[in-house]
């Protein structure tokens, strides 16, 4: 596995230094102060990339380029903004750029309810209260026949939630869903998302797949024609949130994505974090299903609690069985090298981590401070290794 390591920006808490001290060098970085659909110019571009190597780093992949809500509307200027998708693409190849992750949820991108939430251990997690969440939909948002979308037991917890909270409390949820995760930073108002939300009154999750369709149909030649390797993102979490659809969620969806466009370019950014929340989804089989066209490689483990809820967990425990995927991951590299494939390594990065030791107190990213990521980067090099050594890879 190729080791790399998402860096925002110069606000993020971890320098480049930093990364570098623990032998990385491959940073995973957008253009987080350009707008949603804005051309990704030549200029913005090399200024980051140039940033990045004064530092000692590359900037190997690009997450994400994020997807603006008229092209998976199809409404308003789709178009426009799709010409600037593909020009950004040939933008970033031109500066030597090939992998871009990228994502289809509408409106909210990753969705906690709790940034810092504390294990008995003592160190801080980010986490989804499906209650809580619930509770935001029909108590905060007041979603139009939300109540219809939960079972009435879950309608009543989320009522007594509800009672319980403080105005402060309110506020906080209210932002953990709407605009605090990285990556969800076009800063909504309670308003504004209301008024958002309404754009997707009739579209379900058939019709947002059709865009989905529409939208890689004009991309992937793009990408395919300047070698650049695009891989999705699954929905974080891999369900329908807010009646909003959500289709990169399972097997039978990433199939979907794939038959869309038969290209190696049309790919997967593989996140176990993600996928791993529903029971039903098989990661290994997922992994074999796709591998040929896994680009990038997201490893964090979450651990199922009562109905929706879950936390996430160290990188070895929860409910992703790492050992299993890793050395899936080995064999997967080991058939490209032998099919004499240049990507025979796939790019992977130590996804979230626990705020914990010295890093409390510090302002990071929530869930990417630097010594929980560190810990994972560490657990996951030594299983690699472990792994490769005992079955000669
Ligand atoms: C969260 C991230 C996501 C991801 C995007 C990709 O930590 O994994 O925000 O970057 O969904 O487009």
């Amino acid at each position: 596995m190729i080791k790399t390591w998402r860096w925002f920006d110069k606000k993020d808490g971890v320098s480049l230094s930093d990364i570098r001290e623990i032998d990385v060098n491959k940073v995973v970085s957008s253009l987080t102060q350009v707008p949603y659909g804005a051309l990704w110019t030549n200029e913005l571009i090399k200024e980051k990339q140039e940033y990045i190597k004064s530092q000692g780093c590359e900037w190997h992949i690009v997450e994400s380029i994020p997807v603006h809500e008229d092209i998976k509307t199809r409404t308003g200027h789709y178009k426009f903004y799709i010409e600037n998708y593909k020009k950004s693409l040939e933008n970033l190849a031109s500066a030597g750029i090939s992998i871009v992750c990228y994502n289809f949820m509408p409106l909210m991108d990753w969705s906690r309810t709790d940034l810092n939430r504390r294990l008995e251990k003592g160190v801080y997690t980010i986490s989804f209260d499906f209650i809580a969440f619930i509770a935001f939909d029909l108590f905060i948002l007041k979603r139009k026949e939300a109540h219809n979308d939960y079972t009435p037991e879950e309608n009543i917890k989320a009522l007594q939630y509800f009672e319980k909270m403080t105005a402060d409390e309110i506020a906080q949820l209210t932002s953990n869903i709407i605009d605090n995760l990285p990556g969800t930073n076009e800063g909504y108002s309670l308003d504004e998302f209301k008024v958002s939300l309404n754009k997707y009154e009739d579209i379900d999750a058939k019709k947002l797949k059709e865009h989905l369709a529409l939208f890689l149909q004009e991309v992937i030649p793009v990408a395919e024609k300047n070698g650049i390797k695009m891989c999705i993102h699954p929905d974080d979490p891999p369900f329908s949130l807010l009646g909003l659809p959500r289709i990169v969620s399972n097997q039978e969806d990433i199939q979907y994505i794939y038959d869309a466009v038969d290209s190696s370019s049309n790919g997967l950014t593989f996140c176990s974090g993600s996928l791993g929340v529903i029971e039903s989804n098989n990661l290994p089989a997922i992994f074999k299903a796709f591998a040929d066209r896994i680009h990038f490689i997201h490893l964090r483990s979450t651990q199922r609690e009562t109905g929706r809820s879950f936390y996430e967990a160290n990188h070895l425990t929860g409910d992703v069985d790492m050992y299993e995927l890793v050395k899936l991951i080995l064999v997967e590299e080991k058939r490209r090298f032998e099919a004499g494939r240049t990507d025979h390594q796939i790019p992977m990065r130590p996804d979230h981590g626990y705020l914990m030791n010295s890093d409390v107190g510090k302002k990071f990213y929530p869930g990417y401070g630097f010594i929980g990521r560190m810990k994972g980067l560490a657990e996951l090099t030594g299983l690699e290794l472990g792994i490769k050594k005992s079955l000669n890879l």
